[in-house]
């Protein structure tokens, strides 16, 4: 199996990246944020619980994305492998991820870094609110909050991947088919030690 996580801040192009990753590779695509979007249309209770959290540019609770990510790996028995989009986002994550992965005797491969600077970051999201109809994308203010909850929870996440080696960190700067070749050549040559 070949897990993969794309890491990174919002709007760093995870999201991006993992559409043309799992076209090549033949992954599964599991994104939390897709996930949790998709209850928010259906107006499911944990929907309206997570609209809440994600227009205030915080996280949703841990036992809330674990619970949706075991139940995604549950029904994918087949899967080639996964590449995990916007999960773990806190240690507490990385760590329920673990061990689930542990369960079905496999584990993540690489977590692929994606660094783009502040402005950078808030242009794109600020740009994606004009057209996405995503209200945690068109206030500036609520965009640099979401900032600051990655830089206080989630890039404890890249420490501790960076225990086992398995992070590469990726200039997510530049036109998205030249992050797309950058993040390939990382990968085939975990593939091909
Ligand atoms: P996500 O859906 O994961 O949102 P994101 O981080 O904003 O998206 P992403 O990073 O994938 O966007 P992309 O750069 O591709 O999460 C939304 C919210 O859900 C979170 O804030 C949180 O509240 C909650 N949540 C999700 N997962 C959670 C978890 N595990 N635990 C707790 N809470 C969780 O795209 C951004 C823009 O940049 C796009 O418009 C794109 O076109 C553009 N872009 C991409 N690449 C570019 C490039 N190379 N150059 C120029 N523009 C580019």
């Amino acid at each position: 199996m070949l897990n993969i996580i794309l890491f990174g801040p919002p709007g760093s192009g995870k999201g991006t990246q993992s559409i043309k990753l799992i076209e090549e590779y033949g992954l599964k695509h599991l994104s939390t944020g897709d996930l949790l979007r998709s209850e928010i249309s259906n107006k499911t209770p944990l929907g309206l619980e997570a609209k809440t959290l994600i227009d205030k540019g915080l996280l949703v609770p841990d036992e809330v994305v674990i619970g949706m990510i075991s139940t995604a790996l549950e029904a994918n028995p087949q899967a080639k492998g996964f590449l995990f989009d916007g999960f773990p986002r806190t240690k507490e994550q990385a760590i329920a991820l673990d061990k689930l992965l542990k369960l079905k005797q496999t584990e993540i491969e690489v977590v692929l870094a994606l660094e783009v600077g502040e402005e950078e970051l808030v242009k794109r999201l600020l740009n994606r609110g004009l057209t996405s109809g995503r209200t945690d994308d068109t206030n500036e203010a609520i965009i640099r909050d979401r900032i600051t909850e990655y830089r206080k929870k989630t890039s404890v996440v890249a420490d501790y991947y960076q225990q086992f080696d398995k992070v590469v960190k990726i200039k997510g700067e530049g036109t998205e088919d030249e992050i797309f070749a950058a993040l390939k050549k990382e990968i085939t040559k975990r593939l091909h030690g």
